[in-house]
């Protein structure tokens, strides 16, 4: 049994407790592997070991931070297919999507911010013949980087890579359900030539040791992406020793469809975004929203390509759906899909679990739903799965009111040819993520997170440069 270790001060080691969690691939719902259950005690070691880099680190040249994370960036591609496979087996997600997707957007994370820093510039404010004002932008020192277990690699490196480019050494928790990727990095860090204690990764359970990351005096802010209800928990920590966080917290989008748009690709885009991932993306459409006048036309074009999802093994090249992340997870699905029958609604497509190839894994069908109110808890809890709503609408007004009426608010598409309706549309719709015929078109320089439940802050670009940094301005008199 493959046993996954710490990585702490640049070696590979135990938990301090000496004991393990057993790590399942969702696929089979075989444990294939064991992740350290480490604690506080670990914590402890890894801060000792990023506070011993942090000098060296942060006052290395940006242009030598930079080569270094190219260099690991280089290494993700070169291991692209191994990461790949690692990714699938732990999450249970197509292989396809995984060598598409996620480990090329990892890569591309380290390569986005360490050519980021070296472009940066800080600003200066001159006050005419009296003095010179300059703001440097500091590192924080050591922060914590906490992920979630549906784009494993991908959402750590997004945290972790602008971490380490401003200069701050980094203890990252990935995700007890998912440790596998996040565990390999520490072998390309250490290859790419990161010093020791720059960049720790311990791995176990979130309320031990991913609370002891936040609750340590010496991490100074915590990068946190997950469920709404951990993100309030880390929040409040955090805000007691006035720590900086960043929360990218949990969905409930709506695709807003217009008659006049463009109908098949209205269609086609809102079947990826609905079920790409089986659902488990924080951005994935949820609610589809439609005028009431194209309403039977996009439902038969939708369902149709619904039933067409090659759903199945996610280590055969052309699957396009998979398996849940793990039994807890399906079964939560499934109660979500038999109270929606509760309340009403009818179930179009799917519905139920499945056994693809006699796999013993966690599968769930890709679930259409409708004649749901707008307030029933399948159109205002957050699924996360292959669970959809259908729901007419018969005006812009009512259709921005649905659009609006969830706790939620980080992502919307919008479906329209009329430009003016689209801007109209997209600056009174509370989310901070608006796509106007399009989904999951990704700039990484753009800010990226949630108004309302859905997070506080935003990553991506300047603003996670400005995040991982504490301003400091010098002025000197002339
Ligand atoms: O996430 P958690 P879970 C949503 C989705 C899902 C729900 C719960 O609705 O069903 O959240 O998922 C760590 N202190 N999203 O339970 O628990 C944990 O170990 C510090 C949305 O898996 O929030 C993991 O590394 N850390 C989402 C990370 O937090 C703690 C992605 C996320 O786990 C902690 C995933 C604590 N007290 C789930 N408790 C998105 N927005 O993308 C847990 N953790």
């Amino acid at each position: 049994m493959k046993k996954i270790l710490n990585y702490i001060a640049g070696e590979f080691q135990p938990p301090d407790s000496k004991t393990f969690l057993e790590n399942y691939e969702p696929a089979t719902g075989d444990i294939y592997s064991e992740v350290p259950d480490s604690d506080k005690a670990d914590v402890a070691m890894a801060v000792a070991a990023a506070e011993s880099a942090f000098s060296s680190w942060s006052q290395l040249p940006i242009a030598e931070r930079s080569r270094i994370l190219l260099k690991l960036a280089d290494l993700i591609d070169e291991h692209q297919d191994r990461l790949a496979q690692a990714e699938s087996k732990d999450t249970g997600k197509p292989i396809a999507l995984a060598r598409a997707v996620d480990i090329p957007r990892a890569a591309a994370n380290f390569r986005f911010f360490a050519s980021a820093i070296v472009n940066h510039s800080s600003s200066a404010h001159v006050m005419e013949g009296v003095a010179v004002n300059y703001t440097r932008q500091a590192p924080l020192g050591i922060v914590g980087c906490i992920s979630p277990w549906n784009l494993p690699l991908y959402l750590f490196t997004w945290k972790v890579a602008p971490a380490l480019a401003m200069g701050n050494c980094v203890i990252g928790k990935p995700s007890e359900l998912t440790p596998m990727t996040a565990y390999m990095l520490g072998e390309l860090a250490t290859r790419a030539g990161l010093p020791p204690g720059v960049l720790n990764i311990l791995h176990g359970l979130g309320p031990k040791v991913g609370q002891a990351i936040v609750e340590h005096p010496r991490v100074k802010a915590i990068s946190f992406t997950g469920g709404t209800n951990t993100g309030r928990i880390i929040g409040k920590l955090a805000a007691d020793q006035f720590k900086k966080v960043s929360l990218e917290l949990g969905g409930k989008n709506p695709n807003v469809i217009f008659a006049d748009c463009d109908l098949e690709e209205a269609i086609r885009t809102s079947v990826l975004s609905a079920f790409r991932n089986q659902g488990e993306i924080c951005l994935c459409g949820s609610r589809i929203i439609i005028e009431a006048s194209v309403y039977e036309e996009f439902k038969e074009g939708f369902l149709k390509q619904v039933r067409e999802l090659k759903v199945g093994n996610p280590y055969r090249d052309d699957t396009a759906f998979g398996a849940l992340i793990s039994e807890d997870h399906m079964n939560k699905v499934l109660g979500y899909i038999h109270k929606a029958r509760e309340e009403g609604g009818t179930i179009l497509v799917g519905g139920g679990r499945i056994h693809p190839e006699d796999l013993g894994g966690y599968f769930v069908e890709p679930t259409v739903i409708e004649g749901l109110d707008p307030d029933c808890s399948i159109n205002q809890e957050e699924v996360f799965g292959p669970v959809v709503s259908l729901i007419p609408f018969s005006s812009e007004e009512e259709a921005i009111s649905v659009a609006n009426g969830t706790a939620y608010g980080l992502s919307c598409s919008i479906w329209t040819r009329d430009v003016s309706r689209a801007h109209r549309v997209a600056h009174r719709v509370q989310s901070g993520v608006i796509w106007v015929n399009c989904w999951m078109l990704r700039d990484l320089r753009t800010p990226f997170g949630g108004m309302k439940q859905s997070g506080v802050g935003r990553e991506g670009g300047d603003e996670a440069l400005r995040f991982f940094s504490e301003p400091q301005n010098i002025c000197v008199k002339q």
